[in-house]
């Protein structure tokens, strides 16, 4: 049964509409869900470890009758690197090391400036104390996204990495394990859902509280993500994932087609998405898709998403390509054309860009060295990938000489009466007096 991808063309009349059905996503916000979370918040701040083993029982069949059963040391962490085959832990810390390398450049370094009269203005940057790091259990368990969150915490100078992960029925996931022990994450509990998530954000007897909690997880961890933020730091919460293939008709469609796959496999609700000028490449494109999706494991899941979300988009130029795509603004873009440099400038909103067709979005996933935490559903319009950024903060640096103090001061107090803040006015002004 061959695939029913939506096909537009920037010549259709109603072209801005279509791309808006296209685009158009809400993240499920549930009531049920909503309630249901906050009992289990509340649950965990009143009763701790023993919620949070009650609920590991109920939700993910545990058979752990503590906290204790649910800790892994640094020991049991480390051991997992021996569970796993030797080509899985060198490819782990193949990518690791590249990640880190990759990262390294993003540091934010402390700065600041001396002024003529003495007064010294800057900036200091200090590392989060302690993170922690959400990993799901089942289909979207992935040991690359450990690597992702981990190591930029640990560039930044993390002191200590705490994961959860839930084991339904007692299941380890091995590799994922290895992953945390290659990134040097510090403690991992075997708790997941919007239980874990609230005893990172408050602690429990065995769980430590964290100052920032990061990585995806299902609606409920979104939930108790979005509720506990303020009490913690929350990174984004995110959206399917996507991709956008921008080619010039040059690429083997077969590529192509592969390239659209490896995003749609992740979910029914992601998005792929190819943008061409030349309409009998699209047509070779999705002939190509017709003739590979029989031979994918995730045949289902490609094909759902692909008729679901996916669009083969035939545009007039190279100009309205850029439009769509700066429309779009997607997770992933792939530049899959002879000169991507030339077309990199006319780019303003893209997670992360592919550049030329020998790039594969994938290489990306795993081991290219730029995180793969990236802004969905059109919010790299105003965000950025995941960084070490992310995990350091700034402090304001103030130090005024005693004749930058009788300067400044005259401002303060001008400032401060206008506000009839008098204590402000008077403290700037007792430094002015010799
Ligand atoms: N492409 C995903 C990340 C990932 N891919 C993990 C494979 N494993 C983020 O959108
Ligand atoms: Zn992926």
């Amino acid at each position: 049964m061959s695939v029913n991808i939506r096909r537009l063309s920037s010549k259709q009349a109603d072209f801005s509409k279509q791309m808006n059905d296209l685009l158009s996503w809400e993240s499920v916000s549930d009531d049920a869900v909503n309630g249901r979370v906050l009992e289990i918040i509340k649950a965990i701040r009143e009763r701790g470890d023993a919620a949070l083993v009650e609920y590991s029982q109920k939700f993910d069949r545990v058979s752990a009758k503590s906290m204790a059963d649910l800790t892994f040391d640094k020991a049991r962490i480390q051991e997992a690197l021996h569970r796993i085959s030797p080509e899985q832990r060198k490819g782990l810390e193949l990518s690791a090391e590249r990640i880190r390398l990759y990262h390294e450049h993003q540091k934010q370094e402390s700065w600041r400036y001396t002024e003529a009269d003495g007064t010294i203005l800057g900036q200091k940057i200090t590392p989060l104390d302690r993170v922690g790091l959400y990993v799901p259990g089942g289909k979207a368990s992935y040991p690359s996204s450990v690597l992702m969150n981990a190591v930029p915490a640990k560039v930044a100078g993390v002191q200590e990495v705490v994961m959860v992960v839930p084991t339904p029925d007692d299941e380890v996931n091995d590799i994922v394990l290895a992953a945390a022990a290659v990134a040097g994450v510090d403690r991992v509990f075997a708790v997941g859902g919007a239980q874990a998530v609230a005893a990172l954000a408050y602690g429990t007897e065995t769980v430590p509280p964290v100052d920032k909690i990061v990585g995806p997880g299902n609606i409920y961890v979104a939930t108790a993500k979005r509720h506990v933020f303020g009490k913690v730091g929350i990174d984004m919460i995110a959206g399917p994932s996507e991709i956008l293939v921008v080619c010039d008709g040059g690429t083997n469609p077969d590529w192509v087609a592969m390239d659209l796959f490896s995003q749609a496999e992740h979910d029914e609700d992601a998005q792929a998405i190819l943008i061409c000028e030349d309409a009998a490449f699209i047509d070779q494109v999705e002939a190509s898709i017709n003739k590979l999706l029989p031979t994918m494991e995730r045949e289902k899941i490609i094909r759902t998403s692909l008729e679901a979300r996916g669009a083969l988009i035939h545009v007039g130029s190279k100009e309205e390509a850029l439009e769509v795509a700066n429309i779009v603004a997607p997770e992933h873009l792939e530049l899959s054309v002879a000169d991507p440099e030339s077309w990199l400038p006319g780019i303003r909103h893209a997670g992360a860009i592919f550049m030329g067709r020998y790039t594969a979005e994938s290489i990306g996933d795993y081991c290219a060295g730029p995180n793969h935490v990236l802004p969905t559903s059109g919010t790299a319009r105003y965000s950025s990938p995941l960084g070490v950024y992310d995990f350091q903060k700034r402090s304001s640096i103030i130090f005024c000489s005693e004749n930058g103090a009788a300067e400044l001061g005259k401002t303060a107090s001008v400032l401060a009466r206008g506000e009839s803040l008098t204590a402000h006015a008077r403290s700037a002004e007792y430094r002015m007096k010799k």
